[in-house]
């Protein structure tokens, strides 16, 4: 069922009234907002900086849902400050009759100005915290604004929410429209004043989703990194995108919207906008994301109890009158309907209340009937229209119905396993101290490690359990076969807390949790972070409490073992590994710079190793993808220095063609006139001018690959940085004449090399800090003895343990499945795009 206006877009009528204010009897200026900042947008930290921009945001999309702004850029500019441009109506200049000040001055400078600006009557946006841009004005050191309205432009300054420049009239305008531009003050914003791009374009993401048709574009003016959201079918792409690692097992969304009245308390009648998406894959957990008025509600809410209460009755429903359901089984379980669900589910409602101030949980109780009804009927109308996409969706949930079922027997046994076996397993070596907060679990990666790790342990409040062989992939796998593996069973005793839902005493519960740090401790090398993977998601999946609790851990063993003479010392990554080894060859070595024929001092050129060094970084990212990291850096614009930010690997056959752009015009123009190659949706290989024959004449199939090189603008900086010390980015590859002289040593048993290009400092002085010491690497934990294990790895005093925190449940649920759900090539684009995140990758 979809009716005609199934967004408040353009069906309001009462946004625009009372925006003048005039129910305010006295001005009270903005002093409260500036010395309690925290009760307006929440703490001044990273968080309530980036809000700034959201509730300045929050009044172009209400002008959106007023049916009036298509497009919104939001702009952030290289002297830190933010602006935000619409095309709305504008705000509004006209003077006001008792205060005898213009309207947008009234709204930005009082705190109790009314309309859209104050907690206005119709609000079906989410501002975050609902104080809309007068707020924001009083906690930035400067504020302008620019209307376009009635033909003129105006505009207005202020400094800390005083007005330091009147509203005058600058110009001429055909259009509409508000500019906002502002810089927050680092008096209040004290963590730190910097805009980030990704957290800025998570939520702008978000807003176009949950408003569709909104056009939204993000600029960094820094970074010259640019995206546009704009979703004209909203929450259904957003669902499309959430299933898009995953496998569907019915092809299109289910869509289902409308408005819906209710009556309020003083008798009047008020509309709500509910919009539903929602798709079934083969997984087996469900995903519903909740917003109200665009805001997320983690926890849920009315919204989403009405929500599932007409998915299990229409289901039901279905089933029985189908009878796929006979009429002794007992009800399909509203569990049992969500597995393998993801739906997005938005309501626009008037005066939204939430439980509390963080807004995760909605609580107005008119919803929760609303959204049931709407979505019952929706369902039942959509059941009937498509019988055999609801059966597979009745199927789906019989099947669940049925898993759950083995899964309680299977739990059962391992319950009962654990109380006959004596308890607990064999394997596991426990501590002594019984009270779970002192304790710790150590779950080993092999029997040899288990065994150091026994012997090194301290017994009093240190476990350890051997995990031998492969671990079953629980994303892939259905509760009751996963707990017919020995190994998670036998993981599930030692912890003590039991898994899964229901009330039986196999159930989970956090207070059996037998220690309060649970460390898992893996090779490093693949299998050893495949299993860690593997362990993570069964947490993740099957006891979430036990790492939304922070009970979780990853014990971080060293990599490397370096000796010299009798001092031994141990290093977590090649990294540090490095700085050792610069810090050694350095002591060693003079560098002369031939072309000025002075010497280089030690200070500098300890700064200048480390720059090459996180060249080295890029560079290895760079090459990842196919590119010549020397072929790259010759791209380099001679005049602005900026590189390359495209790169598009074409293969055709045995032949290789590198392209690099630098501005994302030439890039698009590159694709259009390439058509063969499929680029950006650019697709039409019949239309393709010439065929790139091969030399036999027959056409040769091109592919392919675009890149974007996200480490052009930090080595740009460094390349920048080593100029100014007078190291030139042309002598970065090999020249004819020597460059340098590097003299090692003294007296008789000096030498002296030249050196021809600058990464040949770099190598050479590794060299030279590698001699006289003995590295060992080490390739699994059991190369340790018991002693250098514990010293290493599980002392309290010295360890480094990683604590696993997952408070984002989208990016989790996407990072869990692409890692360890069917389809590959997402797994392989993360993978790689985060390759210089993973550590220790010994492939
Ligand atoms: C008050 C009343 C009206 C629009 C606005 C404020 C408004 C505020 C902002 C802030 C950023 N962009 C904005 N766009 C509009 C209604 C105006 C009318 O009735 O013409």
């Amino acid at each position: 069922m979809s009716e005609e206006n199934p967004s408040p877009r353009k069906s309001v009528t009462s946004v625009d009234t009372d925006y003048n204010a005039s129910k305010i009897d006295k001005l009270e200026g903005l002093e409260a907002v500036r010395k309690r900042p925290g009760m307006y947008i929440g703490d001044p930290d990273e968080r309530g900086l980036h809000h700034c921009v959201f509730e300045v945001l929050d009044n172009s999309i209400d002008e959106h849902l007023a049916g009036y702004c298509k497009s919104v850029q939001v702009t952030l500019h290289e002297d830190g400050s933010a602006s935000i441009r619409d095309d709305g109506r504008g705000i509004p200049v006209d003077i006001h009759p008792k205060f005898q000040i213009p309207a947008v001055e009234l709204v930005l400078t009082n705190l109790h100005a009314g309309g859209k600006f104050g907690q206005g009557a119709y609000k079906y946006s989410g501002g975050l915290h609902g104080v809309g841009a007068k707020c924001v004005n009083a906690l930035s050191d400067w504020f302008l604004v620019e209307i376009s309205r009635d033909g003129k432009v105006y505009s207005m300054e202020f400094a800390k929410g005083q007005t330091t420049q009147k509203l005058k009239t600058v110009g001429t305008s055909e259009s509409t429209g508000t500019f906002i531009r502002f810089r927050p003050d680092p008096t209040i914003f004290t963590v730190t004043t910097e805009f980030k791009f990704d957290i800025l374009a998570k939520r702008l993401r978000e807003l176009a989703f949950l408003n569709s048709g909104i056009r939204i574009t993000l600029v960094d003016k820094a970074s010259r990194k640019e995206e546009t959201f704009f979703y004209e079918n909203g929450i259904a792409e957003f669902v499309n995108q959430l299933a898009v690692s995953k496998t569907p097992i019915i092809s299109e969304p289910i869509i289902i919207n409308g408005v819906r009245s209710i009556e309020l308390d003083d008798g009047s009648v008020d509309e709500v906008y509910i919009d539903c998406v929602m798709t079934y894959t083969e997984d087996f957990h469900e995903s519903i994301f909740c917003y109200a008025n665009s805001i997320p509600n983690p926890d849920g809410g009315t919204h989403m109890s009405g929500f599932r209460s007409a998915l299990t009755r229409a289901i039901n429903q279905y089933a029985r009158s189908n009878n796929l359901l006979k009429e002794k089984d007992p009800a399909i379980s509203g569990e049992d309907t969500r597995e393998g669900i993801i739906c997005v589910l938005s309501v626009k409602l008037p005066n939204p209340r939430f439980e509390s101030q963080t807004k995760v949980k909605l609580v107005n109780s008119e919803i929760e009937g609303v959204v049931s009804s709407l979505v019952y009927e929706g369902l039942q109308d959509y059941f009937d229209g498509h019988p055999q996409i609801s059966r597979k969706v009745v199927d789906k949930a019989l099947i669940a119905a049925r898993a759950r079922e083995a899964a309680r027997k299977a739990r059962e046994t391992v319950r009962k396993g654990a109380l006959t076996g004596g308890g607990l397993p064999g394997k596991l070596a426990d501590c002594s101290d019984r009270n779970p907060a002192n304790t710790e679990l150590y779950i080993v990666e092999g029997d040899s490690a288990g065994g150091s790790a026994k012997q090194g342990r301290d017994r009093k409040f240190q476990a350890i359990l051997p995990l031998r062989g492969k671990l079953i992939n629980v994303e892939k796998a259905r509760l009751d076969k996963v707990l017919q593996n020995t190994e998670i069973r036998t993981m599930i005793t030692a912890v003590g807390t039991g898994i899964g839902t229901g009330d039986s005493d196999a159930a989970f519960n956090i207070a059996k949790l037998r220690y309060h740090k649970i460390i898992i401790m893996t090779d490093a090398d693949v299998d050893g972070s495949h299993i860690r993977t593997l362990l993570l998601t069964f947490f993740y999946r099957q006891m979430p409490e036990l790492i939304k609790g922070g009970y979780v851990y990853i014990a971080q063993p060293p990599l490397y073992q370096v000796s010299r003479k009798k001092r031994v010392e141990y290093v977590d990554d090649e990294q540090q590994l490095n700085r050792i080894l610069i810090a050694l060859g350095t002591d060693e070595v003079v560098l002369k710079n031939l072309e000025t024929g002075q010497e280089i001092e030690k200070d500098q050129l300890a700064e200048i190793l480390e720059l090459l060094q996180s060249i080295d970084k890029y560079q290895t990212a760079i090459e990842s993808n196919g590119a010549s990291f020397s072929e790259y850096i010759d791209h380099i614009d001679p005049d602005s220095h900026h590189l390359p930010r495209h790169y598009v690997k074409i293969r055709a056959g045995n032949d290789e063609l590198d392209h690099y752009f630098h501005r994302e015009e030439d890039l698009h123009e590159f694709a259009r006139q390439n058509p063969d190659l499929g680029l950006f949706g650019v697709e039409s290989p019949e239309a393709a001018p010439e065929p790139s024959a091969g030399s036999e004449g027959y056409r040769m199939i091109r592919r392919a690959r675009y890149v974007e090189i996200h480490e052009s603008r930090p080595l740009e900086k460094i390349f920048q940085t080593l100029s100014d010390k007078g190291f030139d980015i042309n002598h970065y590859s090999a020249q004819d004449k020597p460059l340098f002289e590097i003299t090692e040593g003294s007296g008789d048993k000096q030498t002296v090399k030249p050196l021809f290009a600058i990464p040949e400092i770099l190598e050479f002085i590794k060299e030279v800090g590698r001699r006289g010491i003995q590295i060992k690497r080490f390739k699994g934990l059991g190369e340790m003895n018991p002693k250098e294990l514990f010293s290493t790895t599980m002392d309290p005093s010295s360890r480094k343990l990683l604590q696993i925190d997952l408070s984002d449940g989208i990016e989790a649920e996407e990072m869990f499945t692409r890692l360890m759900g069917d389809e590959v090539a997402p797994r392989r684009r993360f993978i790689e795009d985060n390759a210089l995140r993973v550590r220790n990758l010994d492939i």
